[in-house]
């Protein structure tokens, strides 16, 4: 391709220069490719916009990106912006070229990938308003490498407002991440409503790790969410953790818990759970303690998962349901295996995919389902070896409750002692694992409070991780990641992203 040349450049400058004026092209993710021009195109006070009929999302972008930057539309026959639907380009479901000359004409042969290519004319656009506007000349085509672009939110441990989930959606967005996985249930709350047991929501929502209200989603809360990610082509993931990790559904309905636990000890390392705290809300940290009871109740435990795994599938329309299967450390950890195979056979009778945490790979799961990498400890080659694809969240390059730096206060360092720096997040590289579908950023929240801490902990971190997802390996390269991401700054305060001021970027 012609632009080799300018792509070498790049990866030494971390910035695509256009043009003697120095307008520059600085990205992140880094397209596939950029092919910078010479000039530039100053917009006119008003501008004209003309889109396929076929493009609503991409449209409500582009009308969004105008109002923010105080820039009024006219209608005129001669559009200066267009979006243009063209079903024989060959750059995938969200692929996109934008060229900018005399006018801005983005291509896409979908909606999808129309939407990622005003997302990245925003970022080659001021944050916020001017008196006029010029952009560089450029041509960039452009593609994801990996469909799986992610960040997890551990709304259990900590409750997170519905206001936030979706003000992280734009920002996901901003950066073409395109899944929010949601882990909605766990030992220290469960947060959506389920009709057919609702003291899960009533009951299990009401606690929170070290204390304090908790809270739950209702269903018509998360189909306003689902919807409004949609439209940002993000897709909601949600997660039920079964059978560990279930302490807040126990403490809901009691018969859910082997009529053992009462008189057995804590599980070895919880401490804080014996008696009838087994049966009870429960606000601390310790993990693996809790399961349903497989072994003597497996027909109240089937309807129970048939039941909750029924409302979650008619809200959220994602091909995957994820269904926990971490840390089962307690008794019922010879029945684990069954259980899983069992929650498969539910899950496809619901006409949906299995995802799970790596664990799970011990039942007998379809070969369709994906397993979410976290620790590497477990023995997955079976499941591979069946087929099996990957969701790639290795704790030591991902966890992004773990420190910004070595000794961040509230942050966990059991997988990477001395944090997880941004460079250490960038240098991932999932081309490592043949089967990866792509990365995902989970963001536990045993310590973390409020959504200041939870922005401290995902940003700027999740650019990396977009980065790593989006952009072919020959066009990572960490020092310029760091300079785009500087230009990029005014954009990260214009999403209100009260980001960690890593010290790798140049910050003004
Ligand atoms: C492990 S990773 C967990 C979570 C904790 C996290 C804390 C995984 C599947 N389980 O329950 O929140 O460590 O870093």
């Amino acid at each position: 391709l012609a632009c080799q040349p300018e792509q070498i450049k790049q990866q030494d400058t971390g910035s695509h220069s256009t043009g003697s004026q120095g307008k520059q092209v600085q990205l992140v993710p880094n397209p596939a490719m950029v092919k910078p021009g010479s000039g530039q195109l100053t917009l006119p006070s008003t501008v004209s916009v003309s889109a396929s009929p076929d493009a609503p999302d991409s449209l409500a972008a582009l009308g969004e990106l105008l109002a923010q930057l105080g820039v009024s539309q006219s209608p005129n026959d001669n559009a200066i912006i267009r979006l243009v639907i063209d079903p024989n380009l060959s750059l995938g479901e969200e692929g996109y070229q934008l060229a900018i000359e005399e006018n801005v004409t983005i291509k896409a042969a979908t909606d999808t990938g129309l939407f990622y290519g005003v997302q990245s004319l925003r970022q080659l656009l001021p944050a916020v308003p001017q008196a006029s506007y010029t952009l560089p000349q450029v041509f960039i085509s452009d593609q994801p490498q990996y469909a799986w672009r992610g960040s997890m939110l551990d709304v259990a441990r900590n409750f997170f407002s519905l206001d936030y989930l979706k003000q992280h959606v734009d920002r996901m967005a901003a950066f073409k991440l395109n899944k929010l996985h949601l882990h909605l249930t766990d030992d220290q709350g469960w947060r959506l409503e389920i009709k057919s047991w609702p003291k899960l929501a009533t009951v299990g929502g009401s606690t929170q790790a070290g204390g304090g209200p908790g809270g739950y989603y209702t269903q018509e809360q998360m189909r306003e969410l689902v919807d409004y990610a949609a439209r940002r082509q993000v897709e909601i993931i949600p997660e039920i953790d079964l059978p560990g990790h279930t302490q807040a559904a126990i403490a809901s309905y009691n018969e859910l818990a082997c009529d053992y636990v009462v008189n057995s000890p804590a599980q070895n390392q919880c401490t804080d759970v014996t008696g009838a705290a087994r049966l009870a809300l429960y606000e601390g940290t310790c993990v693996g303690f809790s399961a349903l009871c497989t072994s003597e109740k497996p027909d109240l435990t089937y309807q129970f998962v048939r039941d909750v795994l029924t409302e979650v599938a008619a809200i959220f329309p994602t091909k995957y349901l994820h269904i926990g299967g971490d840390e089962v450390l307690n008794e019922e950890k010879a029945s684990f295996a069954g259980f899983i195979t069992e929650v498969d056979r539910i899950v496809a009778s619901l006409d949906r995919e299995l995802l799970a945490w790596e664990e799970a790979s011990v039942g007998d799961i379809r070969a369709s389902s994906l397993l979410q990498l976290w620790n590497d400890q477990y023995n997955i080659q079976p499941a591979l070896d069946k087929g099996i694809h990957l969701v790639l969240s290795p704790c030591s390059y991902t966890y992004l409750d773990h420190g910004n730096y070595d000794g961040q206060p509230n942050t966990y360092t059991w997988c990477a002692k001395q944090g997880i720096p941004l460079a250490r997040v960038y240098s991932l590289t999932p081309e490592d694992y043949p089967q990866a579908v792509g990365v995902e950023g989970p963001m536990w929240s045993e310590l973390v409070r409020d959504s200041a801490t939870a922005d401290n902990r995902m940003w700027p971190r999740l650019t990396a991780i977009a980065e790593v997802t989006w952009t072919p390996k020959q066009q990572r390269n960490y020092t310029a990641f760091t300079k785009r991401l500087s230009a990029l700054q005014g954009h990260l305060d214009r999403l209100q992203i009260q980001y960690y001021p890593e010290p790798d970027v140049n910050w003004r």
